[in-house]
């Protein structure tokens, strides 16, 4: 990672061709060290809100910068107007090197990443209990993606007011994952954010799952509602009248340096990009058994040598059939 040098890298300096016999020319690139630190709030069409210091500053990338993107999540070096002034516009000149990226694909035949998340440490997959019904496969699909991008998995299970959450804990017992259930009442006395916060300490915690599940909502009795107006973040309203989120958010936790990043529903979560050695790291005990299997083993075949491996009586059984669901939730369609 590059830190603010005092000297000029080498590589900033370009000569040009000598030609008519005056002094080379040298284009150094600026160093920037007037910097300062900044985190990616939200994006709107180019325009990004970041959180400096306790300000909060509207910024634009720089051309230097190229093709890279700044998205939600990134920690950011601004250069320009930092007075977070109406109307001002800060240069966005570097994005630090990220910690965990999560990514997706529009659907499996998309090779275009899109990256939802920069930073995050905890991926909460929330689902609904009813309204709308719990989709497993996109749950499967969530956790795929948290693993491939280095996230740790937390299951939120919203309205148990609608439905219980028995059938659900028993698909997903075997994972390991840490779980939260909450309902509409535990929503308004308290208690579903108080439940949910004590998963969040110390890390920065993204939401994703499908539209209407309860994201904001729960979002939304995590943080004091005057933190999020500041971002000016707006969402928009379907066609049923309901308020839909349209963009990523990153709000801190009051008093913490904890963070939740609300994000917009989605229907599908493609995973063209998804390198199985990444998920089975997720799981320890299985890995090791992968010494054995063939190369590039898809680790759902004759050969693999994780049968052998819990047949020996190195890992749960239970254990290697929910792996093989979730790298086989990239063969099946969405609808299944
Ligand atoms: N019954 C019940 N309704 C809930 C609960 N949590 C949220 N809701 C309702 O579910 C609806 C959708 O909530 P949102 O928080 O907007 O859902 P979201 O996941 O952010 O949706 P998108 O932004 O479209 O992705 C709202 O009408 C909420 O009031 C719950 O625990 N029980
Ligand atoms: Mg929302
Ligand atoms: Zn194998």
């Amino acid at each position: 990672m590059r830190r603010y040098g005092k000297h000029t890298d080498e590589d900033d300096i370009r000569s040009r061709p000598n030609r008519k016999g005056n002094r080379p020319r040298t284009h150094i690139r600026p160093k920037h060290e007037d910097a300062c630190e900044g985190m990616v709030l939200t994006v709107d069409r180019g325009r990004l809100t970041c959180l400096v210091g306790d300000r909060i500053i509207m910024a634009m990338k720089a051309r230097e910068l190229g093709r890279k993107a700044a998205i939600v999540g990134d920690r950011v070096a601004l250069v320009g107007d930092l007075s977070g002034t109406k109307d001002t516009l800060a240069r966005i000149v570097r994005i630090e090197e990220r910690t965990s990226v999560l990514r997706r694909t529009a659907d499996d035949d998309d090779p275009y990443e899109r990256v939802v998340v920069a930073n995050a440490d905890q991926l909460a997959v929330v689902t609904a209990l009813a309204d709308p019904e719990p989709r497993p496969r996109l749950i499967d699909r969530c956790l795929v993606a948290a693993y491939d991008g280095g996230l740790t998995p937390l299951l939120v299970m919203t309205k148990s007011d609608l439905a219980p959450p028995d059938k659900l804990l028993e698909l997903y017992g075997d994972l390991d994952i840490p779980y939260v259930v909450t309902s509409r009442e535990e929503l308004e006395n308290g208690g579903a954010a108080d439940r949910v916060r004590a998963f969040l300490a110390g890390r920065t915690t993204a939401f994703v799952g499908h539209s209407g599940v309860g994201k904001t909502t729960l979002v939304n009795a995590l943080v004091p509602k005057d933190r999020r107006r500041v971002t000016g973040h707006v969402n928009a309203v379907t066609g049923r009248g309901r308020h839909t989120t349209t963009s990523a958010l990153a709000l801190p936790l009051d008093g913490t340096d904890d963070w939740v990043i609300d994000t917009p529903g989605v229907r599908s979560f493609g995973l063209a990009h998804i390198d199985p050695s990444r998920v089975i790291h997720a799981f320890p005990e299985l890995e090791e058994g992968t010494e054995g299997c063939p190369r590039a083993c898809s680790h759902d075949e004759p050969d693999c040598a994780l049968d052998a491996w819990v047949a020996a009586g190195h890992a749960d059984p239970a254990r290697l059939y929910s792996l093989r669901r979730l790298l086989s939730t990239r063969e099946r369609t969405e609808g299944d």
